[in-house]
């Protein structure tokens, strides 16, 4: 993208956040990512907030119907620094109570920057590759970040969630169903596993044919 169009998103940022919309009205989530190709990385991110019934903001005039929602875009804390520090400082007044930032590379420097800019919003880190993990985790004291492993951007999301549900109880309510549909998961793969017999198990999970 150009100067220009650099320009226009941070311009549009400002816009944004200019309109103190109604936080029931803004995303609560943001996502942002170094690259496009971290793409498939972060979608983990959009899986767990989708199965947690968030919905897609695509434009911040027009929320979507489901109170909880996500916005993303690509910012590069190398290439396009401005972005970053326009996203980072906007942040609150744009609405959004939590961030996952993800990058990739040995200085994957977008999700430590965007927590110091946008403190005291919580910043959640997805390095997008293992060599990430050191970047994104090396923080000095007094300037904190919260992190998943390599390539976790589904618990990213999930830890996203945690942070909001401290203060709307339907999501708290979310979370528990949530987790307790996951042991419900256990629960049957371990007595098919021991009923079933392992062969029989394979050929029922396993088995694609
Ligand atoms: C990082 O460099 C990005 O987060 C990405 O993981 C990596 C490579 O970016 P591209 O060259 O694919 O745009 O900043």
């Amino acid at each position: 993208m150009t100067d220009d169009g650099i320009q226009a998103l941070i311009d549009r940022l400002h816009e944004e956040a200019q309109q103190r919309r109604d936080p029931a009205e803004t995303p609560d989530v943001g996502i942002i990512m170094g690259s496009d190709s971290d793409l498939d990385t972060m979608a983990g991110a959009f899986e767990a907030l989708s199965e947690l019934d968030f919905a897609e903001q695509t434009d911040f005039a027009e929320a979507p119907e489901a109170r909880f929602s996500y916005e993303s875009y690509v910012v590069s804390a190398h290439r396009t620094p401005e972005l970053m520090y326009a996203y980072g400082e906007t942040a609150t007044d744009r609405g959004l109570d939590v961030i996952i930032a993800g990058a990739g590379g040995k200085s994957a420097d977008l999700p430590n920057m965007t927590a110091s800019i946008a403190y005291p919003v919580p910043v959640i880190g997805v390095p997008v590759q293992e060599k990430s993990v050191d970047s994104v985790l090396g923080m000095p004291t007094g300037a904190p970040i919260v992190a998943v492993d390599a390539g976790k951007s589904y618990n990213a999301a999930l830890s996203a969630v945690q942070v909001l549900s401290r203060e709307h109880e339907q999501l708290r309510e979310r979370l528990v169903e949530f987790h307790e549909s996951q042991k419900g998961g256990v629960a049957e793969v371990s007595r098919d596993l021991h009923d079933l017999g392992i062969e029989a198990f394979r050929k029922k999970h396993h088995d694609d044919s």
